[in-house]
């Protein structure tokens, strides 16, 4: 029996937490302690770039306690929770650190959400406080935080990085460099959060319904970023590239740029992959590791393959995770770009697998990796929890000492994504070779994922039923040939109305969802199939939406 805390985290049992401590898994020393050590080894290495912005270790850590010590003075406290929407910077990096040193626990929204996906969060993990940039491209995150601050009765604060509202606070103050970086530290160094303290609340990728919050600990989550750091070899001369999203936990985590903190490497922030701007940053910063989702890396062949250039040499590692990786793209990694291909099948609720850097090419080419612990517990189940053979694709479980054991404040959905004695099931359909490498077959979950990024089918449906013309919706993945995945909505309509794919996505930016997530194909029909037991067939919905594609473009193309 787990027991829910009052916060409404799901604690790991006692046994089991005792044998991650007695193996050294759990080390029960917070996150900010561990850049602290990196901090006193090598201060004077650079250790954050974005920019012209370069910061040494000495200079990031006092950064992390002056920040600390100011949200301290805010009034936030160990515990409280701020709601971060930043894109790829340094103010991103500084201001998790700052958290992690004085327990506030982070949020870790994506830079894509918009109102309905951020008032959720915020309501759910009742922030305090909400970190954005002022705006990018035109949309002003100020307005939209100041918006959600309103809406939601916990919030105390709005944190605007850029040209700040009055009553807003000045992010870029709050992370300045410290006047007294001595004072600071024995302050924190007294209410140093515990090892079982929360680090972090992670985002799930598409569960069903809206997505839940993980809570990852400190033990937790200085053990994952250890664990991948061994398998990637990172260490100090680790020179890393966060061009993904670096709240998502594959950037931020495995091992990225924590990681590469924890060894004293340095880490080098992009807001975008692009190509361009992307080839030319690892060039002037000697970059050695960077992460993409499999449509990125499919840009940078062809980039590559375009240029000629010289301007990856000095990439030795290009990790590749978020969907599946065709084998054909696989194969063009090491030939095309010069690095050495890592496939990662990852997730936020913890198990990390990877294929190692000295792997046959087969392995690294055909297969997404092992478990990166020897602690990480799997089972390859049938329909009826059975354990399969090595060879039988069969639903993954997983247990182990970063896999939390449920979702936060999600007692009834925790019923049906955990067993009764803790492993987690993410509903991918995956089969174990003898070697002990698992290859990602599918997925058993309602769920598309769209070059990476998760859209669960039933939030999108039902904010579709909020219309009145529709009477059946149903979201299914189509195929798509950069994205590998893509959305498609199949609906019924009420006799003599009438639905426009157009209607449909203004309706849905009007409800201010992701911009991800919104339908980009419609199939207005008269009847929805459904299976024997009367749910809709969604299988036959991917094959019939697969067809029609495949129709139209043998149309346009004779
Ligand atoms: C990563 O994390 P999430 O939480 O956004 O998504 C997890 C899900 C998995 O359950 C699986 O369905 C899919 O994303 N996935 C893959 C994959 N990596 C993730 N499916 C096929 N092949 C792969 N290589 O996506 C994530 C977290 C940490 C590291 C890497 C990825």
């Amino acid at each position: 029996m787990t027991s829910h805390t009052r916060e409404g985290a799901v604690p790991w049992p006692p046994e089991d937490a005792a044998m991650y401590r007695a193996k050294g898994y759990w080390e029960d020393k917070p996150l900010g302690a561990y850049i602290l050590d990196t901090a006193d080894h090598f201060p004077d290495q650079v250790a954050l770039v974005d920019g012209d912005v370069r910061m040494t270790y000495r200079e990031l850590t006092d950064r992390m306690d002056a920040a600390a010590a100011r949200l301290l003075d805010l009034g936030l406290r160990k515990d409280d929770r701020v709601l971060v929407q930043l894109p790829n910077c340094w103010q991103f990096t500084v201001l998790t650190l700052a958290c992690f040193r004085s327990g506030i626990v982070p949020v870790m929204a994506l830079p894509a959400h918009r109102q309905f996906e951020l008032s959720y969060l915020a309501e759910l993990s009742e922030s305090r406080a909400i970190a954005v940039r002022d705006s990018i491209k035109d949309f002003s995150h100020q307005d939209l935080a100041n918006h959600i601050a309103q809406v939601t009765p916990s919030m105390a604060h709005v944190l605007v990085s850029g040209q700040v509202n009055a009553g807003n606070v000045d992010l870029d103050a709050l992370l300045a460099p410290a006047t007294d970086p001595a004072a600071a530290r024995i302050q924190l160094d007294s209410i140093a959060p515990a090892g079982d303290d929360p680090a972090c609340f992670l985002l799930s990728g598409g569960t069903t319904g809206l997505p839940k919050l993980i809570t990852r600990t400190h033990n937790d989550y200085a053990y994952n970023i250890k664990a991948t750091s061994v398998v990637s070899n990172v260490t100090a001369k680790t020179v890393y590239l966060g061009t993904l999203p670096v709240s998502h936990n594959f950037p931020l985590a495995c091992p990225g740029i924590l990681g590469v903190l924890f060894a004293g490497g340095r880490v080098v922030m992009l807001p975008s992959p692009e190509p361009g701007k992307a080839f030319a940053t690892i060039k002037n910063e000697g970059v050695t590791l960077s992460a993409a989702v499999p449509a990125v890396a499919q840009r940078w062949i062809e980039y590559q393959q375009e240029h000629d250039g010289d301007q990856l040499e000095t990439l030795e590692v290009l990790q590749v995770g978020g969907s599946r990786l065709a084998d054909e793209i696989a194969r063009k990694v090491k030939p095309v770009l010069g690095a050495t291909l890592q496939q990662v099948f990852g997730m936020a609720e913890g198990l990390i697998n990877m294929t190692r850097l000295d792997d046959p090419d087969d392995v690294i080419c055909m297969t997404q990796g092992r478990p990166v612990s020897e602690a990480d517990e799997i089972r390859i189940v049938d329909e009826a929890g059975n354990d399969l053979p090595d060879g039988v694709p069969g639903a993954i479980l997983t247990r182990g000492p970063y896999t939390p054991r449920g979702y936060y404040k999600a007692a009834e959905h925790n019923l049906r994504a955990f067993t009764p004695d803790g492993w987690y099931g993410s509903g991918d359909i995956v089969e174990r070779r003898p070697d002990g490498n698992l290859i990602v077959q599918g997925r058993d979950k309602d769920m598309i994922n769209r070059g990476g990024e998760k859209i669960s089918a039933e939030e999108i449906e039902s904010l579709v039923y909020r219309l009145d013309a529709v009477t059946l919706a149903a979201a299914v993945s189509m195929p798509d040939p950069v994205l590998g995945e893509k959305l498609c909505l199949f609906v019924t309509l009420k006799p003599g109305a009438e639905l426009t794919l157009a209607d449909i996505q203004e309706s849905l930016r009007r409800t201010g969802v992701a911009a991800f997530k919104i339908p980009e194909k419609l199939v207005v029909v008269d009847e929805i199939p459904t299976t024997k037991v009367g749910k809709i067939n969604k299988k036959q919905l991917r094959e019939d939406v697969a067809h029609l594609l495949q129709a139209s473009t043998s149309t346009t193309h004779p």
